[in-house]
C-alpha cells in the first residue's frame, strides 16, 4: 500500500515517541516545502491528533484519536502480511461486500477491510449486525488458505480462538467464552460475532471472507432497545477505554499464527484450545437449524470442528451448522 505524505508525516512524529520534530527537517527529508508540512498538520489536528509546538525545535505529538486509521494500526502491527494491506472506510455499508469484490480482483491473503461505521452491517442468515460509527472493530480479513471447502467450515473456530487470545492478551480482567460456533460472550453477553463466507470452486477454496464484529467502545445506552439485553462491550466488561488500533493489530498477530498452524496440520492442533476457551461444551443446549430444533447434552467437538451432541437417549447427534442456546 503506497503511503500517504500525511500518513508519512504522521508515523514520523509517532516514531518519534513524545520528542520534538522539526518541521523543517521533514520538509528537508520528504522534499517538500514547509508550508505543505503545515498543512498536512492542520489535516492531521482535524483528525483528532494534538500536538504541541515547541519553539525553535518543533512538533510534539500529545493526544491521538481513538481511530483505526491504517497508520495507528501499523504501529502495533508485528505480522508478515496480515494487515499489510489495509483499506479503511468512514462509512461502508458491510465491509464483506467490500472484500468480496476485492477477493475476486485478486487481493492477497491478509488484505483488511475496516469500516468506522456500517449501514447494512450483516450476520449470519442475514441477519443484521448493529454497527454504530466509531465504537466499535467492524472489519474483513482475505484470507486464503490451502484447504478445501470441507475442511474451511471449521475456520470459523479458529478465527474465535484467536480474537479470544488477542483480547485476553490486553484485557486481563476479562474471560472472553467461546459459544459455538461464532459468539464470544463475556459475562454471558454478546461482545463479538464472526462471519466467515467463503468463495470456492468445487475443491478449492479461493477466499475466506472473515467478518469480525467487536463491540469496543459503547457503553450501554449506545446498543438498540433489539439487543441492549444480549450485548456487551469490551469497555463496559474491561472497564477502561479499549485501543482500538492496538486490539485490531494483536488480533491480526494471532490470526497469522494460527492459520498457519491450521494450513500445515489441520484444525486438531488448535482444538486443545478452542476447548479450553469455550462455555459451550458440557453444557445442556438448544439447537436450532434451519429444519428443526432439539436438545440435549454438548459433549465434545471433533478434529474437524463439528459439534457432538449427545441426546437424552443417549445417541449423538453432529451438528454442522445452527444456533445453540445454552439452557
Ligand atoms: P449472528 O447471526 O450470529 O448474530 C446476529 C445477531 O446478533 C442479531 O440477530 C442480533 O440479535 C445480535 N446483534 C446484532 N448486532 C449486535 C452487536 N453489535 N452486538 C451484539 N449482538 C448483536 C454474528 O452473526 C456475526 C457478525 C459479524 C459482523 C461483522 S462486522 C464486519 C463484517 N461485516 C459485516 O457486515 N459483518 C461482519
Amino acid at each position: 500500500m503506497s503511503i500517504s505524505m500525511k500518513d508519512e508525516i504522521l508515523k514520523r512524529i509517532l516514531a518519534a515517541d513524545g520528542e520534538a520534530v522539526s518541521g523543517q527537517e521533514l520538509a528537508d527529508s520528504l522534499g517538500v516545502s514547509r508550508t505543505a508540512i503545515w498543512k498536512h498538520m492542520q489535516t492531521l489536528q482535524e483528525e483528532g491528533y494534538t500536538f504541541e509546538t515547541i519553539k525553535k525545535k518543533g512538533y510534539v505529538l500529545t493526544g491521538v484519536p481513538n481511530s483505526l486509521n491504517p497508520t495507528q494500526i501499523e504501529l502495533f502491527l508485528n505480522t508478515k502480511q496480515f494487515g499489510r494491506e489495509i483499506h479503511y472506510f468512514d462509512v461502508v455499508d458491510s465491509t464483506q461486500t467490500i472484500a468480496h469484490k476485492l477477493a475476486q480482483e485478486g487481493a492477497p491473503q491478509g488484505t483488511v477491510i475496516i469500516g468506522e461505521e456500517q449501514t447494512a452491517g450483516r450476520g449470519r442468515m442475514a441477519r443484521m449486525w448493529e454497527s454504530a460509527n466509531g465504537t466499535g472493530i467492524w472489519m474483513t480479513i482475505i484470507v486464503r488458505p490451502d484447504v478445501t471447502p470441507q475442511q474451511a467450515s471449521s475456520y470459523t473456530l479458529v478465527v474465535a480462538v484467536a480474537v479470544t487470545m488477542a483480547i485476553k492478551t490486553l484485557y486481563k480482567q476479562v474471560e472472553p467464552a467461546i459459544k459455538w460456533p461464532n459468539d464470544l460472550l463475556i459475562n454471558g453477553k454478546k461482545c463479538t460475532g464472526i462471519l466467515t463466507e467463503m468463495q470456492a470452486e468445487a475443491d478449492i477454496v479461493q477466499a475466506l471472507l472473515v467478518g469480525i464484529g467487536i463491540n469496543a467502545n459503547q457503553v450501554a445506552s449506545d446498543f438498540s432497545p433489539d439487543i441492549a439485553d444480549i450485548a456487551t462491550s469490551l469497555r463496559l466488561e474491561a472497564g477502561e477505554e479499549i485501543n482500538r488500533a492496538a486490539l485490531v493489530a494483536t488480533i491480526l498477530q494471532y490470526l497469522e499464527q494460527f492459520t498457519e498452524l491450521y494450513v500445515k496440520e489441520g484444525f486438531i492442533s488448535i482444538k486443545a484450545l478452542w476447548e479450553q476457551m469455550s462455555c459451550t461444551i458440557g453444557q445442556r443446549i438448544e439447537v436450532t437449524t434451519i429444519r428443526e430444533r432439539f436438545e440435549g447434552i454438548a459433549s465434545g467437538i471433533t478434529e474437524d470442528g463439528v459439534l457432538q451432541l449427545t441426546q437424552d437417549d443417549g445417541t449423538i447427534r453432529t451438528i454442522y451448522a445452527g444456533d445453540i442456546k445454552i439452557i
